[in-house]
């Protein structure tokens, strides 16, 4: 709580010194009205009692999730393990924050220890599946932790790798969104489908880490406090993010042949009340299915690596021994076609 209250202490002192700015620079019809309220029945908290099978629960654990007494353990530092734990109660809120003050920690050498764990505002719930232990081909959001680098392995063992600008290094946060149609690539660690990232150093620390996902106005933006300095880092920043109102919170995980502890200490959602204009309105009417404005997806339309000089030399070499094959074999019909053609007319 402590924590929690420092950091939120911080944004408070940057919000004043923004108002404080705007109000020099004369934009004070633009410095923005922000209030916050903690949800409760969308926020779980020690000593987690809202949590259970029962149909007063608000939250509902699924797989081998446990509730300790400090955390709810998402899964243990064993192979193979599968655990969530979903919000009972859709939220319909416009604008919204949700905190997610979580631990990873395992026996496993960097590197030697997986998955990592996503957080979900999804229409499902409750759905067991491939990707971090829920459903793929979801509808909505999902921030994933990644922390085993899947394809940068695969890509060792062929003895390939990507240029350092496309190089991600692990363990990875980023977002995706999906209407269903989209399916979440393991095997790449979702880089097909990532709408943004950035590398987190979020395992085995004697810190607290924190991972904030804010929807305000549209915008999705995702912010790490993970350095132990009660400071905001931003890591994704995406505008024009379309969700439907109604979707459920949910946190899930998985291990596999690696495994860590993943650990969720608690759950934080705050209700964002911010004023819009009518042109606003007008641009965050609702909607029914999740979609993203201009939505460049890099990792489906770039190749996986750029071409090499030699792979381009072949190409356009290739191209013109078949154009001049094209050609001879033209000539030689076309004299064949001619000959016949005035042997009949004799
Ligand atoms: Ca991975």
């Amino acid at each position: 709580m402590a924590a929690a209250g420092g950091r939120r202490g911080c944004r408070g002192r940057a919000g004043l010194l923004l108002v404080g700015l705007c109000l020099l620079l004369g934009c004070g019809a633009r410095a923005e009205q922000m209030d916050e309220y903690l949800k409760r029945e969308h926020s779980l908290v020690t000593p987690y009692q809202g949590v259970g099978s029962g149909s007063s629960s608000l939250w509902e654990l699924m797989g081998n999730a446990m509730v300790m007494t400090q955390f709810i353990r998402l899964t243990p530092d064993v192979q193979s393990k599968q655990g969530a734990i979903w919000n009972r109660v859709p939220c319909y809120l416009r604008d919204w924050e949700m905190q997610v003050h979580f631990r990873i920690h395992g026996q496993g050498k960097k590197n030697l220890n997986g998955d990592g764990f996503a957080v979900w505002y999804t229409k499902d719930r409750m759905q067991p599946g491939p990707v971090f232990g829920s459903k793929d081909n979801f509808l909505g959001l999902g921030v994933f932790v990644d922390t085993y680098p899947n394809e940068e392995k695969q890509q060792e063992a062929q003895k390939r790798r990507y240029s350092a600008g496309n190089q991600r290094v692990f363990p990875y946060v980023s977002a995706m969104v999906s209407n269903g149609s989209l399916a979440y690539d393991h095997d790449r660690d979702g880089r097909p489908t990532e709408l943004g990232g950035c590398t987190a150093m979020v395992r085995n620390l004697n810190h607290d880490t924190f991972l904030v996902i804010r929807y305000m106005k549209r915008r999705l933006t995702v912010l790490l406090d993970i350095d132990g300095k009660h400071e905001w880092r931003d890591c994704v920043d995406i505008p024009g993010v379309h969700l439907p109102r109604g979707y459920y919170f949910g946190v899930s995980s998985v291990t596999g042949d690696l495994s860590d502890n993943h650990d969720i200490v608690s759950l934080k959602l705050y209700q964002l009340t911010v004023e819009r204009t009518l042109e606003e309105e007008k641009r965050d009417k609702e909607v029914f299915l999740p979609v993203v404005d201009n939505m460049k997806l890099p990792g489906l339309e770039s190749p996986m690596e750029p071409m090499s000089g030699l792979a381009l030399f072949l190409i356009v070499f290739f191209s013109l021994v078949a154009l001049v094959f094209a050609l001879v074999i033209g000539i030689i019909v076309y004299n064949k076609w001619q000959d016949q053609s005035r042997k009949h007319f004799y």
